[in-house]
């Protein structure tokens, strides 16, 4: 056996690696192989902001043409406790199911890139601040202002000018160019 994963060992609980297998389809290997992976880029096992960043991109082949400003909404997705910092097991959990998760987790999670104030509704203040920053790394040459008008009349179901998670994930099921819109990498 060799040093790093026994060290890897000492410092990830027996509690961690149950509750990320539990959330995910990853095998307690794979689940230390990460850890080796996470605790190189990050010495304190915490990731902040800029951290994060650096670090998803590097995961992501596809994901190098996002921009860091894109990414730094990604990092609210993650850090679920939202307390500023990225530990182990909220990296491990929202990377898979950014990557494998069921359709509607995977928009749970997209939903809470949207929701930058984490107020549970997306504004349509909010979604055309996105749109702007996922047309500017797509190339797209639209007005994210009349976008976000456009998808609000089509997925606010209340009509009250908000999204709830639940409008959102209906939404972005039933047409598929929001879905692919919205993610864009
Ligand atoms: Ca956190
Ligand atoms: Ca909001």
């Amino acid at each position: 056996m060799n040093y790093r994963r026994d060290s890897a060992k000492k410092n990830l609980s027996e509690d961690d690696i149950e509750f990320i297998a539990a959330n995910t389809d990853f095998d307690r290997n794979q689940i230390l192989e990460w850890y080796e992976e996470f605790r190189q880029k990050c010495p304190n096992n915490q990731l902040n902001k800029a951290s994060f960043v650096k670090f998803y991109k590097s995961l992501i082949p596809g994901d190098s043409k996002a921009e860091d400003s894109f990414c730094e909404h990604v990092f609210s997705a993650f850090d679920t406790d939202n307390n500023g910092y990225i530990d182990f097991s909220e990296f491990l959990i929202a990377f898979w199911i950014r990557s494998k998760g069921s359709l509607k987790d995977k928009l749970n999670w997209l939903f809470d890139i949207y929701d930058m104030d984490k107020s549970n509704y997306i504004t349509p203040w909010e979604l055309s601040r996105m749109l702007r920053l996922v047309f500017s790394m797509k190339s797209i040459n639209d007005d994210p202002y009349l976008a976000s008008k456009q998808i609000f009349d089509d997925i606010d179901r209340s009509k009250d000018g908000r999204l709830t998670r639940q409008e959102f994930i209906a939404g972005c099921t039933k047409y598929e160019k929001y879905r692919n819109l919205f993610a864009p990498f």
